[in-house]
C-alpha cells in the first residue's frame, strides 16, 4: 500500500476511536447529570415539605447548602386518618382438620375445638358467637376500628373518614362531634379542630363494649 493512503486510513482509524471514545463518556457524562439530577428534584422536595416556614432557600434551589431537617408528621396542623370498622373472627370447627364455611380464616386446618361452655363475654353486640352448624363449624368474632387510637395535638385540625368494611351497618358517635349511621361500602367524614387537650372518644353503639377509639390530645407546648 501506498504511504499516502497507509497515513490516511491510519488517520481515519485514530478519528473514529477519538468519536466513540467522546460519545462514551458523553453517555456517561449525561447519565451521571440525569441522576445527579433526580437526587437534587428528591432533596428540593423534602426541604420544600420541611421548609415551609423557613425562608424559601431550599425549595427555590439552595437545596445543597441546606442542613437536611428530618420530616416530622407533627409539624403539620391538618391531620387525616382513614378508619374502618371491621371485625375478628376465630373461625374454627368441632371436627379437626375441618374447613369452616363461614370463613376462610381456619388456614392451617385447626385441631377439633368446641365453644366455651361458660362464655364470659359481655353483653352487647361487640362480641358474638356463632354456635356451630351442621358441619360442625363455630365462629367467635369480635368488632373493632381500625385504628382505634389516634395521636394529634392541640390546635389541628382533624379529619376522620370512617369506612363501611365489615358489619352490615354502625352507629357510631364522636363524642361531641356528632352521631351519624355508617353502611357498608359508604365513607362518613367528620371534621373538627382539637380545641381542647385530653381524649376525644368515639365508638359505635351496636358493637358496645369493644367497638371504641380514642383521640389523644396533646396540650400546644409554650
Ligand atoms: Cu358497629
Amino acid at each position: 500500500m501506498h504511504d499516502n493512503k497507509k497515513a490516511k486510513i491510519t488517520s481515519k482509524i485514530k478519528t473514529t476511536k477519538a468519536i466513540i471514545a467522546a460519545v462514551a463518556i458523553m453517555t456517561i457524562v449525561s447519565s451521571a447529570a440525569v441522576v445527579l439530577g433526580i437526587q437534587t428534584q428528591m432533596l428540593q422536595h423534602v426541604f420544600a415539605q420541611t421548609n415551609s416556614s423557613g425562608n424559601g432557600t431550599a425549595a427555590s434551589g439552595g437545596a445543597a447548602s441546606s442542613k437536611p431537617v428530618m420530616v416530622s408528621p407533627s409539624q403539620t396542623t391538618n391531620k387525616e386518618f382513614w378508619i374502618n370498622t371491621v371485625h375478628l373472627d376465630g373461625a374454627t370447627s368441632l371436627h379437626a382438620a375441618v374447613a369452616n364455611p363461614l370463613s376462610a380464616q381456619n388456614t392451617p386446618l385447626h385441631p377439633a375445638e368446641v365453644p366455651p361452655a361458660n362464655s364470659t363475654i359481655p353483653t352487647g353486640g361487640g362480641f358474638r358467637i356463632v354456635l356451630p352448624n351442621k358441619v360442625g363449624s363455630w365462629d367467635f368474632r369480635s368488632f373493632t376500628f381500625a385504628p382505634d387510637q389516634i395521636v394529634v395535638n392541640q390546635g389541628d385540625k382533624v379529619t376522620l373518614h370512617f369506612i363501611g368494611v365489615l358489619g352490615v351497618h354502625h352507629i357510631i358517635t364522636v363524642n361531641g362531634v356528632g352521631t351519624f349511621a355508617l353502611h357498608r361500602g359508604e365513607i362518613h367524614t367528620v371534621s373538627f379542630i382539637a380545641n381542647n387537650p385530653g381524649s376525644i372518644r368515639f365508638w359505635c353503639s351496636l358493637h358496645l363494649p369493644n367497638m371504641v377509639g380514642e383521640i389523644l390530645v396533646l396540650p400546644k407546648s409554650v
